[in-house]
């Protein structure tokens, strides 16, 4: 055997080819033929072993979502690619381009419900944007470069089912068809450069013109195209609103931002939505349509790459296919200057008021700390080309208004999947990428204990990720979901806690506890020095509402009916948040901001006191440090 070329080197060999120097996984009986492949290959290609499937397959879209390149992940036969399915969904929805091999059933035992005999490629049918089984040693070639171009073009997860008796097969054994001539097919593949036709452009320009209250909104597409989008904010002088997936699009500290969007965005950005007369969309199909100008308010230019976006979730005037930055490099010079910088003027103002409530929100003192504190704490020891990965839950409001990314920091976080449990993953995927750069998870209890056992990934490969938990005790963002959506009181929701310090040390790493605000900042920043992986665990305050920049009235009768039908701790909940209202009374951008100071204060003194005579009586148990 040790001299036979198999089809699994055969794949391995066209994996190098097309540059991929890295692959996640975990090995099984189902996927064995391809181990040793990389086994003999393994000084070209790295191998992370995960623990989790789903982690080798959420890995590899973090490390295409930063690098822009394939990323690679495989797995053993059913169970394994089982496992593996909704990383292969989060390629799909964020836009990832990835290939996922998984082992399958011996071929000739297929359907004869044998050891974990399952058609994997028919269940990634609804996900892959290339799906295959080889059929044969001599169809490796072919299927592997159309899997790698198909993914790279379509930005989505291509899958190739692997028997295990091919896998270990010589690869010139079998029935070679006459007409599947060797050498055939390719490895060459360069992403065009798309930009619309000049009339289009012209037609931008000419809807555009005379237009004085323009807004941007700017996506995940928009990624790369900074100095292009900052100066068509200067040329039209219009904000840009960020999705969340384009957070790292321009740096947060840009004069031209109001920051994001929907229910984690700010007080500008809103306005800046709903008062505009002019809309450009640049990479983004930001699914919170309630957010985008109402229909018939603005006239809209929308610039996607891909022409089945534009107008998905708002009418457009002008439709410009093309890339980011290349279609607004044609189009920029057709713009007039827009000399009323009123529109623009009015965002900026209104964002010095927010980033102050921000700073009000995220420096104050109370015991259990808010969670807004080690968000906001991280801007002092994150490094200037840092790589930040969120995840799903109350975190994400946090990371999205006090996290300020500076211009060479990247971030990303599962934004259309919504998975949670993405955090570490894309950890691990960014870090195994560039080693040399400080990767930072910000995440949630309830994420990081559902794929904890991954944490011994970053420790068995030296990858010094560093995980910043909020520890809530709670799934936090749904506890409110079900209060303020609904009316509901909270049911199901609070976790057992974890002390995640023990934890990482008995990994053989690095864990802090923190639960005083001012200890934060330097908590972290040992962290963040210490040479591996590290958990800073982050006792935060579970009652504090993860409250939308503009509170709909809707919400606040839901959140009333909520209280009224029972919810656990409701009057320490109702008191810390009439507080919190009360202490932001000076900021305009704070729905507290309507409330006269002079009463604000003497109010806040009271509900403060009422707020720690209640929770005394509060059921413990899902308290912090509990
Ligand atoms: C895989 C998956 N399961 C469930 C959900 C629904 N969900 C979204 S956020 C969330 C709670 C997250 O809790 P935690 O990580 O503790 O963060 P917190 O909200 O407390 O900040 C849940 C259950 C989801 N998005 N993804
Ligand atoms: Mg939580």
């Amino acid at each position: 055997m040790a001299d036979t070329t198999t089809a699994s080197d055969v794949l391995v060999d066209r994996l190098v080819e097309w540059g991929v120097d890295t692959v996640f996984g975990l090995p099984g009986d189902g996927i064995n033929g391809l181990m040793e492949a990389l086994r003999k290959r393994h000084d070209r290609i790295s191998y992370i072993h995960v623990r989790h499937e789903e982690v080798a397959a959420m890995a590899a879209v973090g490390y295409a979502k930063f690098t822009g390149r394939l990323g690679v992940c495989f797995s053993t036969a059913s169970p394994g690619a089982t496992h593996m399915l909704n990383g292969l969904l989060d390629a799909k929805l964020e836009g990832a381009p990835i290939l996922a091999i998984s082992g399958m059933t011996y071929s000739d035992l297929i359907g004869t419900s044998y050891l974990q005999d399952m058609n994997v490629d028919y269940m990634f049918n609804d996900v892959a944007v290339y799906n295959q089984r080889i059929m044969s040693p001599q169809s490796v070639v072919n299927v592997v470069d159309y899997a790698c171009r198909t993914a790279l073009t379509e930005r989505g997860p291509a899958h190739l089912a692997f028997p295990i008796d091919y896998q270990a097969a010589d690869a010139e054994s079998g029935q070679r068809f006459q007409r599947n001539v060797p050498g055939h097919s390719s490895t060459a593949y360069r992403p065009p450069v798309r930009v619309p036709l000049g009339s289009d452009l012209e037609a931008a320009a000419e809807l555009l013109r005379g237009r004085t209250k323009v807004a941007i909104l700017a996506g995940a597409g928009a990624r790369g195209a900074g100095r292009e989008l900052e100066e068509l904010a200067e040329r039209l002088g219009a904000p840009v609103v960020k999705a969340m997936l384009g957070k790292d699009c321009i740096p947060d500290d840009s004069p031209y931002t109001t920051g994001s969007i929907a229910l984690v965005g700010t007080r500008p950005s809103e306005d800046a939505l709903e008062q505009c007369d002019a809309l450009v969309i640049v990479g983004s199909s930001m699914p919170y349509i309630e957010y985008y100008p109402s229909p018939g308010q603005a006239v809209c230019v929308q610039i996607d790459d891909k022409p089945a976006r534009i107008g998905l979730r708002h009418p457009v005037d002008v439709p410009l296919c093309g890339d980011a930055a290349a279609t607004l490099r044609a189009l920029l010079p057709l713009l007039d200057r827009n000399e009323d910088r009123a529109f623009l003027t009015q965002a900026q103002e209104g964002m010095k008021d927010w980033w102050a409530l921000m700073e009000e929100r995220s420096t104050r003192e109370d015991m259990p700390m808010k969670p807004q504190v080690p968000a906001w704490a991280l801007n002092e020891v994150l490094d200037d080309d840092a790589i930040v990965c969120g995840d799903s839950g109350t975190v994400t409001t946090w990371v999205a208004r006090q996290v300020k990314v500076r211009k060479d920091m990247r971030f990303s976080f599962s934004g259309t999947n919504c998975s949670m449990a993405a955090g570490l993953p894309y950890g691990i995927g960014a870090q195994a990428a560039y080693p040399g750069r400080q990767v930072v998870v910000f995440t949630g209890d309830g994420s990081l204990t559902m794929q904890l056992g991954d944490f011994l990934t970053c420790v068995q490969h030296r990858l010094p990720v560093k995980i910043v938990v909020v520890k809530n005790n709670t799934l936090g963002l749904i506890k409110w979901e079900q209060m303020v959506f609904l009316g509901n009181p909270e049911y199901g929701v609070n976790m057992a806690p974890l002390d995640f310090v023990k934890f990482a040390e008995a990994c053989g790493a690095m864990g802090v506890h923190v639960e005083k605000p001012g200890e934060c900042v330097d908590a972290m920043r040992a962290a963040m020095a210490y040479d591996g992986p590290a958990i800073i665990e982050v006792a935060t305050d579970p009652h504090e509402p993860p409250m939308p920049a503009k509170v709909k009235k809707a919400q606040v009768t839901k959140l009333f009916d909520a209280l009224k039908a029972g919810t656990p701790n409701r009057n320490t909940i109702a008191l810390q948040m009439v507080k919190d209202v009360l202490d932001e009374s000076s900021f305009d951008a704070s729905p507290g901001g309507l409330i006269p100071d002079s009463f604000a204060k003497v109010a806040s003194s009271v509900a403060g006191a009422a707020t720690r005579r209640s929770r005394k009586h509060d059921d413990h148990d899902d308290e912090p440090g509990a």
